[in-house]
């Protein structure tokens, strides 16, 4: 990766993975974009332009100006919001891949896009789930994710494209929220203990779904875009995680912080339904043997890092 063109760097991922990468790569050879504007962090660190995913022709000009050989796509619409609008969801999540895989094809650019425990379904097994296993999900999400996963390794077997991808957890952090997700409860559940002591989930108690600590997310991209291509068996997607948990084993963490925190519920069908639907707990020996993916945060570690982390966002006037 030397040239980089980073899509939906704004959202939750994007927010910070621009950062790491302008660390690790240099702040001019990392172009964010997204389809609006947003964090003036990310926006003036290095190149930032406007680029709605679905314009394949401005997004060939950016990469030609840029001079860019890596495509990191995360521009997408999550699982909650998707299934509100199939048809819109379809369209962007698919359409936008393919116009990235179009330009990365192009410009023999090296490409990482994200898959997700959302490209899982109800036959799917449930308990360490298997790299190579049934993925018949029941969310148009998931159908996105499925249907990119076998995209990006026909533009590999096909065209020769380095593509690499990641099925991703939920991602907890305390930059940016998420939106949009299924997931998003093991965001809202830390912002809710450090403001106001309580949080009502729309998760039901023991509903149990992979999580990961957002750094741990950000090495695992950088890490499988440098490994040896010649090593990776799997390619599209890679299962990572580190750890399984619910909405009860989340609370008893923070009450080592904050003790008098309070959880209720107020169940979300549609979302229940979704996380329902979804493995809980994924096998991750084809990341750990092919690149060497190595999870750093358990939720002890993760959990005393976000409290500190949201306590400095909300309460120190200082905080960035
Ligand atoms: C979602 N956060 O909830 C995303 C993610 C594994 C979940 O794909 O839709």
């Amino acid at each position: 990766m030397k040239r980089i063109l980073v899509t939906g760097a704004l959202g939750q991922i994007g927010s910070e993975l621009v950062m790491v990468l302008r660390d690790v790569y240099g702040a001019e050879n990392v172009l964010a974009t997204d389809v609006r504007r947003g964090d003036r962090e990310v926006m003036e660190s290095g190149p930032f332009e406007l680029l709605d995913v679905m314009d394949r022709k401005r997004m060939g000009e950016l990469a030609e100006n840029y001079k860019v050989d890596t495509i990191i796509h995360l521009a997408a619409l999550l699982s909650a919001t998707a299934e509100k609008d199939p048809l819109r969801a379809w369209n962007l999540n698919m359409g936008g891949l393919l116009n990235a895989l179009e330009v990365a094809r192009e410009r023999n650019a090296q490409f990482f896009t994200p898959s997700s425990i959302g490209s899982f379904g109800p036959t799917t097994p449930k308990e360490q789930t298997p790299q190579v296993t049934i993925q018949r999900p029941t969310t148009m999400y998931g159908i996105n994710k499925v249907a990119g996963e076998l995209l990006c390794d026909y533009y590999y077997l096909k065209y020769g494209v380095d593509t690499r991808g990641l099925r991703f957890p939920g991602l907890i952090s305390y930059k940016t929220s998420p939106g949009g997700g299924t997931t998003d409860y093991a965001v809202e559940i830390y912002e809710g203990a450090v403001r106001k002591g309580e949080y009502i989930s729309y998760i039901a108690k023991g509903t149990f779904m992979d999580m990961m600590y957002m750094s741990d997310a950000i090495k695992a991209v950088i890490t499988l875009m440098e490994a040896d291509g010649k090593r990776l068996k799997h390619r599209n997607a890679y299962n990572v995680t580190a750890m399984s948990v619910d909405p009860e084993s989340i609370a008893a963490e923070i009450r080592k912080w904050i003790p008098e925190f309070r959880l209720s519920y107020q169940v979300d069908p549609i979302r229940q339904a979704i996380a329902e639907s979804w493995p809980n707990s994924m096998d991750v020996t084809a990341a750990m043997e092919e690149w060497g993916f190595k999870a750093e945060y358990d939720l002890s570690r993760m959990t005393e890092e976000m409290i500190k982390k949201l306590k400095e966002k909300f309460f120190s006037p200082m905080a960035k």
